[in-house]
Parts: C-alpha cells; sequence; structure tokens
C-alpha cells in the first residue's frame, strides 16, 4: 500500500495585510504599516501548491478565514449594524480592529498538529487545532480552523478531531510549527518531535527574557495524551532561549524534518546532544541524517532573514529529496552557496527549488508556515474531500476565483471599508462551494 504526505497549503485570505502584531517575529514588526497586496499573496501560494502537485506531490487546500472578525468586536463591546462596528472599532480601539482583520490563518503549520495513523494507538489520523494563546490575532482562529479540517477530514473512521487546548498561556501550543516527525517511511511508525519555548509551571527553568516563548511542554504533553502516542515514540525538546529571543518565534524558523533527515540549526535546541541521542534511541538502527549548519556557515540572523529552515524537505515521487525555499534564500550569498553544497553533501537532498513568497516572507511566513503536512495513507487519502485536492482543475478555479474577488493592494485604512468585509464573505461563501467545505464561516450560520 502507498503512502504519501500532503502538504495542505493555507490560501491566502482577502484581507492579507501588515499590521505589525507579532512581538517577537522580526519581519511583522519591521514591515508593520506596509502597503499589502493580496491578490499577489494569493497567487503566490498557488503558485507553490500548483508546483509542488506539478512535481507529482499530493497538495491540498485549506480555506482562510473570514476577516474581518465583526462576531469578535461584537464580542467586545462594539454595537450597531456590521460596519457600524467595524467603524467604531478602526476609531475607538485601532489594534483591536487591525488584530480583527489579520489573515494570519494562512501559515497553516499553525493550523493544528497532526498524528498520523501509524503513530496514533486506535489507528486513526488526529488532529488538534493550535490554540495560539500568545497573539491575540492568531487566537481568534482555532475555532474556524476546526470546522475547516473538519470538513476537509470528515470520515470519522479514519479522522479524530480534538478540540483546541484550553486557551491560557499556560497551553499555549501553535501546532505543527513546534512539531516535526521523522519515519523510515510515511507509512510506518515514525518519532514525534514537540519542540518547546518554555515550562509553564516551572519558572525556574530557563526561558527567554526578551521576546515570548509561545509554546509550553505542558501543551507539548497534552496533544501527545489526546493522540494516544507511546513515550516511547515521542521525544520532547527545548529550543535554545537565545535563538527564541533573536526572533526563532517558532522551531521551524531553525529546524525542519522529512523521513530521516533533521536538518538543524546547531544553536536550534537548548541540549542538542542529549536531543539528537534519544531521537536516535527511539528511531532504532536504519540511517538517519541529522544535517547540522554551523553558525561561521550562516549565522542565526541570518537564517532569520533568509528562512533557511523554514524550507520544506519534500520526498519526490522519485525517492529523492527537494529542497522548496524562498527566493530570500537565493538572494543571500551565505545561503544559497550553503545550500549549493548541500545538494552535493551525499545526503538525501539533491535538489533546491525557489519560490517567490515575499508577501508572506514579510510577516514572517516562509513556505514552511503556509502548509500542513498530512501523512495518509491511500485509503485515508480516498476519504479526504476531494475537492480540496490540487489539480490543474482547482487551480484554474481557484486562480480565477482570486483574480475576482481580491484587491491589488490595501492600505491599513483600507481594513475599516465595509466595501472589504461585503468583497470577503461574498468571496469565502464562494470558495465553500468551490471546495465543499459546508457552512464553516460564522457569517454562513447566523
Ligand atoms: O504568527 N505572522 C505570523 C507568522 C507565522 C509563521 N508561521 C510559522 N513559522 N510556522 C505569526 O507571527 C504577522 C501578522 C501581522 O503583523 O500583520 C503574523 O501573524
Amino acid at each position: 500500500m502507498k503512502n504519501f504526505e500532503v502538504n495542505f497549503d493555507g490560501l491566502v485570505g482577502p484581507t492579507h495585510n501588515y499590521a505589525g502584531l507579532s512581538f517577537g517575529n522580526v519581519a511583522s514588526f519591521s514591515n508593520a504599516s506596509a502597503n499589502s497586496h493580496p491578490k499577489q499573496a494569493a497567487l503566490q501560494g498557488l503558485a507553490k501548491m500548483k508546483a509542488l502537485s506539478d512535481m507529482g506531490m499530493k497538495q491540498g487546500v485549506l480555506a482562510p478565514q473570514e476577516r474581518p472578525d465583526i462576531y469578535t468586536l461584537r464580542r467586545l463591546g462594539f454595537s450597531g449594524s456590521d460596519a457600524e462596528v467595524l467603524e467604531k472599532a478602526a476609531q475607538k480601539a485601532p489594534e483591536v480592529h487591525l488584530a480583527c482583520c489579520s489573515a494570519s490563518s494562512m501559515w497553516t503549520a499553525n493550523a493544528a498538529t497532526v498524528s498520523p495513523s501509524a503513530d496514533t494507538a486506535d489507528g486513526r489520523v488526529h488532529f488538534t487545532p493550535a490554540n495560539l494563546t500568545n497573539k491575540f490575532h492568531r487566537s481568534l482562529e482555532p475555532e474556524v480552523t476546526g470546522r475547516i479540517l473538519q470538513g476537509t477530514f470528515h470520515d470519522s473512521k479514519y479522522f479524530v478531531h480534538h478540540k483546541h487546548l484550553p486557551d491560557n498561556e499556560h497551553f499555549g501550543d501553535e501546532g505543527a510549527a513546534n512539531h516535526t516527525r521523522l519515519c523510515k517511511d510515511y507509512g510506518q511508525e515514525g518519532v514525534e518531535l514537540f519542540v518547546f519555548g518554555r515550562y509553564a509551571f516551572d519558572a525556574s527553568k530557563p526561558a527567554p527574557t526578551k521576546y515570548p516563548a509561545r509554546q509550553t511542554y505542558e501543551a507539548c504533553q497534552a496533544i501527545a495524551r489526546l493522540h494516544g502516542l507511546s513515550d516511547d515514540n515521542v521525544v520532547y525538546i527545548q529550543q535554545n532561549p537565545n535563538v527564541i529571543d533573536q526572533g526563532v518565534f517558532h522551531n521551524d524558523v531553525i529546524s525542519v524534518g522529512n523521513q530521516n533527515v533533521l536538518f538543524y540549526h546547531e544553536q536550534a535546541f537548548a541540549d542538542t546532544v542529549s536531543a539528537l541521542d534519544e531521537i536516535q534511541q527511539k528511531f532504532g538502527d536504519s540511517p538517519l541524517h541529522f544535517i547540522k549548519v554551523s553558525t561561521d556557515a550562516v549565522s542565526v540572523q541570518e537564517a532569520v532573514k533568509t528562512y533557511l529552515f523554514n524550507t520544506q524537505i519534500i520526498t519526490l515521487p522519485n525517492g529523492e529529496m527537494a529542497i522548496i525555499a524562498p527566493t530570500e534564500c537565493q538572494e543571500s550569498t551565505a545561503v544559497s552557496s550553503y545550500l549549493n553544497e548541500l545538494v552535493e553533501m551525499g545526503t538525501p537532498i539533491k535538489q533546491v527549488h525557489y519560490f517567490d513568497v515575499k508577501q508572506s516572507m514579510k510577516n514572517g511566513g516562509g513556505p514552511a508556515c503556509l502548509r500542513l503536512r498530512v501523512a495518509l495513507t491511500e485509503q485515508e487519502l480516498q476519504a479526504v474531500n476531494p475537492n480540496t485536492l490540487m489539480n490543474d482543475a482547482l487551480y484554474s478555479k481557484l486562480t480565477h476565483w482570486v483574480n475576482k474577488h481580491y484587491r491589488d493592494e490595501l492600505s491599513l485604512d483600507d481594513l475599516r471599508d465595509p466595501a472589504l468585509l461585503a468583497e470577503s464573505r461574498s468571496s469565502l461563501d464562494e470558495l465553500t462551494q468551490i471546495l465543499k467545505l459546508g457552512s464553516v464561516y460564522p457569517f454562513q450560520r447566523v
């Protein structure tokens, strides 16, 4: 039986903007208030999905969320018609208004943590949406994310959906951005790596001092319990607090794994030696490639700027691995020469492909942020909502849909325009019909 790793990319929503909402995320802060280009952003994302599908990869798409989030604004005391709610919020609480307009659900690496059926006690694929408690704008996502995931993976014979963890910083959970799975084959039992930034219940343990650690150890443990993972197949690793303080707000900004490869920066983890020992011991005898990038070759600062580790490592149908990198890596002399050497080093990684996802990168989201990995058996893949799987027809429908509905450019001031709310809702209504997701959005449920 064949097994696949399917990348489910987030479709960029119509309100894509730069509001400087993510303290600790260097790109988000440095591009705050710049005008954004939602149409270009969505088309860049679709081009990456189409290219991976053309390489013979299985590729899916996850719908964006409804923004502006009028329901949250009402919960926070703004009243009147939808247009009045929007205008009052923009005037009286501009930061809250901007947070409720973010298209941040595009980074589906933060949508959920997923454990494939080969790893779980009941032999089904488990999903837990991330609660994203550390950032207000992102904490608005998990409810609808859960519905979108259920609309995509709806057969309970194969798929189990958990509720997101309690909405509290003690259980701060950022989903697959801090989770990597190593395995021999996607369908075989793997070792799941849960990377966290701090211990919530023990303040004496090391933690970053400048920027927040978004993920806790306790959240990782809760996910492993919910998913029915065996302790023999799980490794908990603390991120190096110093790299969080240099802008590594998620582990996928400093390391990435695929099958028998772990690609990481030498400063990524708090205690690298014991982490790698435990991984090796739990992985068993077969070859495991730990590809370490030294600070001399690429500094942490350069890694954060170029997103060398926010690359996707994919296994092509011919068995070779390829790195899907942002063009920022190509533009850096240090990183591009490292990548040129990497493909000659004798590791399974043999190719590099560069993609322009600059609209997303300007908010700190690289190729790997834009996708949620779901390892599936052939039968499980058959059970996925087929309308969400990329092919020529879906690509052309979605590019047409973006061109029809999205604005070319948005300023932060445009986010108070009630016409944008109407455009956003009518486009999403049409999208749920294209993807046959059902009524997942609040405006469709009243
Ligand atoms: O959570 N940026 C996102 C980027 C998420 C990247 N994901 C992964 N590394 N997997 C974040 O910080 C910025 C929004 C703004 O500033 O407008 C933002 O939310």
